[in-house]
């Protein structure tokens, strides 16, 4: 008998990227640890992902290629050869580009696995559309338009580092909840805790994270950059501002500071609907504790002014001097630590001609009204668009054109796969070799392949390996292997690199990038990547972008006072699930009973007001969509709100979601998504009778 560890990585969509251990027997997966000795990770994984080895194993698992035999939509498939599968994709991919040429092609990539090889941080396909001259794929859906709305403050998206949050004395959760979405985070921030930090969730909702902080305000949604202004506002009062430090590092602090003067108390408290006392309790708090660390999560920049409520809370710890010591700053993502040399995986040399980007949070768009060319062949990987994004209604009357070619590449067989025309069995992450960085970490991570793959399936990089000799491709970098690619990658000169090779890392499975400790670690302390080397509060590269040149506040699109609110008078908000990692494990039974069917929950005071009562069947939908879930009536919520969680499977629950609500719009920066923003009303429905054939 033959027992061994296999290194690897969570491939999910989460920033905390852990490191795992596969224990194999005998060439099968036997149990799954968070890695013990991995400063991060600590030996743990989360509620959902210790489900991971069982759901590789789960029955409903697409082991083999599949054709479409039933109307698109229905799910109704028949088993064929890999070789018949890939001739036919080959062959429709080939006709549309005689056609109308590459850009008809859309190669659909979601966040399934974050992978350099396998995933989205590599743009996995990347080399074979870029020899196709397919259409660009924007991916838009998740934390663009925070990361633009940084970019103009700091020059760049990437934060201070998560483990220096353990020397923060201050720590405002700010539309960020870690004990559902991050939890590894949470660790240190308990340590700083003990140390005798003082932690704020700023969020609409009592979040699990609220629940366990010192403190927690509850704004209305999309007024985030008001609460940040008023904040800052009282900061002045106190005359707490770091005078040498705006001097010295920032650039437009005196229009800056006029801006923040006119967000007094009285009208922040209008705006965010939080008493005059909160926010000047918080702001006093603010001006006399250093360091203050700002975490920033993607929940609060799903609004029409997304990006302007990043850009100007990373003007907080400027007004304070906070970037300049550890512990102080702002954190939203740590991408940009990694220097891995992404260029070479991407390989955009191979592009013969610019080629048009698409968005991917507008897919009903693309799929209904995008001519010149139009999309004729829709290749989704990493991506469940139909319950993930936006105009649920409209995706999927997109989906089901006749006219379109759609190829689903995935592991289990979702309502997005229900309208391929070929649908390609994917192999899972202890199948196949890959690379990770983290967006809420500072390490590197390998992924070696633990076990064979079930059945047929295939890995992306060897599925496309495989499509282009199929379609008779000449250029050798499409054929480059699995462990070349990962050498290509990790062959940079960057600093973060120093003393990190590729057997180094396979053997002990993760490394932290080579930066300072975190203790000691002010990434921004001597200037920012900007145009003029400072914190910008007045940018010039947003102004030559039609923004506001200078920071500030850009309202919610569907505010909450007018004739809209008043007939749509909630703004609904769909939050992490704490069970399932986007619609990752939707389709898991033992994650979906602890999870419960779709719900959404009341203030009582607002219940009262619609006639809902806890456990009553309610309709909530607007002019776009409607779906159906269970009442639930608690304080949690702040009135005027009322939250479900995303991640359910459509085909599991009823056929709609909220994406069903939600319009395809983008936020004021990147093109993002505007879940939040979005304003519904709820109705009770009767009680389902005896006789309902429904279960
Ligand atoms: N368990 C689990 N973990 C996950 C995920 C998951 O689906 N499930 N998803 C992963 C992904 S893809 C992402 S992007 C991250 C997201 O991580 P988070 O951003 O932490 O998660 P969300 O639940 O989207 O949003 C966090 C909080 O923002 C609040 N919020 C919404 N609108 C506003 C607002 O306008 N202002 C403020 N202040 N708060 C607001 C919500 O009430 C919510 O409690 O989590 C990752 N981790
Ligand atoms: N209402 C609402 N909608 C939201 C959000 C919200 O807060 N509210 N959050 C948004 C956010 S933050 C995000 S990131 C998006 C996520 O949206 P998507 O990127 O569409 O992610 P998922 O819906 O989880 O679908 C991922 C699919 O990839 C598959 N997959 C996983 N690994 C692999 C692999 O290695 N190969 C292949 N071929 N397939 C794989 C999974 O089985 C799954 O079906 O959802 C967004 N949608
Ligand atoms: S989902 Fe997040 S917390 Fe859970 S194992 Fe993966 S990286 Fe770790
Ligand atoms: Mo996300």
């Amino acid at each position: 008998m033959s027992v061994t560890q296999v290194p690897g990585a969570c491939p999910l969509d989460c920033p905390d990227g852990c490191s795992w251990q596969v224990t194999v027997r005998d060439g099968e997966a036997v149990a799954l640890r968070g890695t013990p000795d991995h400063p991060y990770t600590r030996g743990t994984l989360c509620v959902k992902v210790n489900q991971f080895l069982e759901h590789t194993r789960a029955p409903d698992r697409l082991l083999h290629p599949l054709r479409r035999v039933g109307r698109k939509g229905e799910g109704r498939f028949e088993r064929i050869s890999w070789d018949s599968a890939l001739e036919e994709v080959a062959r429709r991919l080939s006709e549309t580009i005689e056609r109308h040429g590459g850009e008809a092609i859309w190669p659909y990539q979601g966040t399934g696995t974050l992978g350099f090889l396998q995933g989205l941080q590599g743009r996995a396909g990347s080399r074979l559309w870029n020899v196709l001259g397919a259409s660009r794929h924007d991916m838009t859906i998740c934390s663009i338009a925070g990361l633009a709305g940084l970019r103009y403050t700091l020059g760049t998206s990437t934060g201070i580092d998560p483990e220096s949050l353990e020397y923060s004395r201050l720590i405002l959760l700010w539309g960020s909840n870690p004990l559902t979405t991050h939890h590894h985070l949470w660790k240190v921030i308990q340590r700083a805790r003990r140390d005798g930090a003082h932690v704020v969730v700023v969020d609409p909702v009592r979040s699990r994270t609220a629940a366990q902080a010192d403190e927690h305000l509850a704004p209305l949604p999309g007024t985030d950059a008001a609460l940040a202004l008023g904040l800052l506002n009282v900061v002045l009062a106190e005359g707490a501002e770091d005078r040498a430090y705006l001097e010295n590092h920032t650039v437009g602090w005196e229009a800056f500071r006029e801006r923040v003067l006119e967000f007094g108390p009285a009208r922040t408290a209008r705006e965010t609907g939080l008493a005059e006392e909160e926010i000047v309790r918080l702001g006093r708090r603010i001006a006399r504790t250093r360091p203050t660390a700002v975490r920033v999560s993607q929940g609060i920049q799903r609004h029409a002014g997304g990006g302007t409520a990043l850009r100007t809370l990373a003007c907080l710890p400027a007004v304070t001097g906070d970037w300049q010591r550890p512990g102080g700053g702002l954190l939203y993502s740590t991408d940009g630590y990694f220097g891995g040399n992404r260029e070479a995986l991407h390989r955009d040399d191979l592009l013969d001609r610019p080629v048009r980007t698409l968005s991917m949070t507008r897919l009903a768009e693309g799929l209904l009204e995008v001519d010149d060319p139009p999309v004729e062949a829709l290749v989704v990987y990493g991506a469940n668009p139909v319950a993930s994004s936006p105009d649920q209604n409209r995706i999927r009357r997109g989906l089901a054109r006749e006219d379109l070619f759609t190829v689903v590449m995935d592991h289990f067989p979702t309502d997005t796969a229900d309208y391929a025309d070929i649908v390609l069995p994917a192999t899972m992450q202890p199948e196949h070799l890959d690379v990770h960085d983290g967006y809420g970490h500072l390490y590197v991570t390998w992924n070696e392949p633990a076990v064979a793959p079930p059945g047929e399936c295939l890995s992306t990089t060897e599925t496309f390996r495989r499509l282009a000799r199929a379609m008779d491709l000449k250029e050798p970098a499409l054929y480059a292997g699995d462990e070349e690619l990962a050498g290509e990658l990790l062959d940079s000169r960057h600093p973060s690199l120093a003393g990190i090779t590729v057997d180094a890392l396979r053997e002990r499975g993760w490394a932290r990038l080579s930066y300072p400790d975190p203790k000691e670690f002010a990434p921004y302390a001597d200037g920012f990547p900007t145009p003029s080397g400072k914190l910008e509060f007045v940018s010039e590269t947003a102004r030559a972008d039609g923004h506001d040149a200078l920071a500030g506040y850009v309202p919610a699109a569907e505010p909450g006072d007018g004739e809209l609110a008043r007939a749509y008078p909630f703004v609904l908000i769909s939050v992490a699930n704490h069970f399932f990692l986007n619609t990752v494990f939707g389709n898991r039974p033992a994650l979906r009973r602890r999870a419960g069917g779709p719900s959404v929950v009341l203030h009582p005071k607002d219940a009262a007001a619609a006639g809902i009562t806890a456990g009553d069947r309610v309709l909530i939908g607007n002019v776009r969509g409607e779906f159906e879930a269970a009442a639930v009536v608690d304080e949690v919520v702040r009135p005027g709100v009322a939250m479900t969680a995303k991640g359910h499977w459509p085909k599991l629950t009823g056929g709609h979601g909220p994406n069903a609500t939600v319009e395809e719009r983008d936020a004021d920066m990147g093109g993002g998504a505007v879940f939040h923003d979005n304003r519904v009303r709820i109705t009770p429905l009767p009680p389902r009778g005896d006789d309902s054939s429904e279960d």
